[in-house]
């Protein structure tokens, strides 16, 4: 019998469930760029009622969602900070540049998922002929780069507050906010109610097959519409994938602490081997991220290539860190039996 493959190497894998297949065959569906697609329309309304926002825009991904929502705060030669290991500036191939024509600023991000206040008011342009005009501040939460970290609420709003001070516009990224407000045990709304726009991905740990949503004022999602449409992301039966999402948005949000715990877990099991560096008290979400030690015995590609022989997949950043990440259909056995799969490669 063939072994099961565990597969740690993002929650991007996770298949859609049985609940989800059944409701994507029943989807009622529409032309969407006409606004007809009733599914759509509920999953968009769902999604922003969630956040707290008056209006979504359903997107084909989370690098969609977050170009079409800079593309819709920002003009050519405008100016977004942001952290310079984020996802945006790191993973979404310049498309805000590329696209947009907007001048990334990118600042440190620090252990906790935050940038010091300090240095986004220092960054914050004054008025010069010489400088593109800052416009935007755009935040991850939860902070990927540093193993899945849930930023808080008041920081979240101390930097809406400095962002709107200075006419600026707050931008989260949030592909996993369900998974920060579940570790931070808050409202997600509360915890970006101080954003003007948020993406969030109802793949990846809710399990959708495809899909985020932007959320944002009524007068910021039409704009977003039309550039959605600009970047080629207008779609039309797409209910069937809306219907999905809906499922995600529903069931998969509230269970997300099972995958922290497993992460967690596996963490401390990871920290058991002389190799690794980690700290499994900082892995509060679904994201573990190993450093090898200067004395290692293999490097990170090394390691995850032996480990794929044994049936378990995880991936190498470098050849210096592995990044494990939980999920829905990783059980508290799989993390066992990965955990064993390490030992074997590094007794
Ligand atoms: N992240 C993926 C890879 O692209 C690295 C992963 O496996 O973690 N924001 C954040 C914080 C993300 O982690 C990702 C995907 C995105 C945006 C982009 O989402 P998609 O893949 O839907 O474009």
């Amino acid at each position: 019998m063939a072994v099961e493959t565990i597969d740690l190497r993002s929650d991007t894998v996770t298949q859609p469930t049985e609940e989800m297949r059944r409701a994507m065959a029943e989807a009622a569906v529409g032309d969407d760029v006409f606004g007809e697609d009733p599914t759509v329309n509920r999953l968009e309304a769902e999604a922003a009622r969630r956040l707290g926002k008056e209006a979504g825009l359903f997107v084909a991904s989370g690098t969609m969602g977050n170009l079409v929502a800079v593309l819709s705060h920002c003009g050519r030669g405008d100016e977004i900070i942001l952290g310079n290991t984020s996802h945006t500036f790191m993973y979404e191939a310049g498309g805000v540049a590329a696209l947009g024509g907007v001048h990334p600023h990118p600042l440190p991000v620090l252990e906790d998922g935050t940038i010091p206040l300090e240095a986004i008011r220092a960054a914050i342009r004054a008025e010069n002929i010489h400088y593109p005009p800052t416009r935007l501040i755009a935040l991850e939460n939860a902070q990927g780069s540093m193993t899945g970290t849930p930023v808080p609420k008041a920081y979240m709003d101390a930097v809406g507050e400095l962002a709107h001070a200075h006419g600026l516009a707050l931008h989260v990224d949030g592909a996993r906010i369900f998974n920060a407000a579940t570790a931070l045990d808050c409202d997600v709304a509360d915890l970006v109610a101080a954003a003007d726009s948020v993406t969030f991905c109802l793949s990846k740990g809710l399990c959708a097959p495809v899909g985020s949503v932007l959320v944002g004022s009524q007068e910021f999602i039409a704009r977003a519409r039309r550039m959605r449409k600009i970047v080629g992301g207008g779609m039309r039966q797409v209910g069937v994938l809306a219907a999905a999402g809906l499922v995600a948005l529903g069931k998969m949000s509230t269970r997300l602490a099972e995958d922290h715990r497993n992460a967690r877990r596996l963490a401390e099991g990871l920290a058991q081997i002389p190799d690794f560096a980690i700290d499994p008290q900082r892995v509060r979400t679904n994201i573990v991220y190993v450093t090898l030690g200067g004395n290692a015995r293999m490097g990170a590609r090394a390691i995850a290539g032996a480990l794929t022989e044994r049936g378990v997949r995880v991936l190498a950043m470098d050849d210096q860190h592995i990044r494990a990440v939980t999920h829905y259909w990783i059980r508290s056995e799989h993390i066992e039996r990965a955990l064993q799969a390490f030992h074997e490669v590094l007794p």
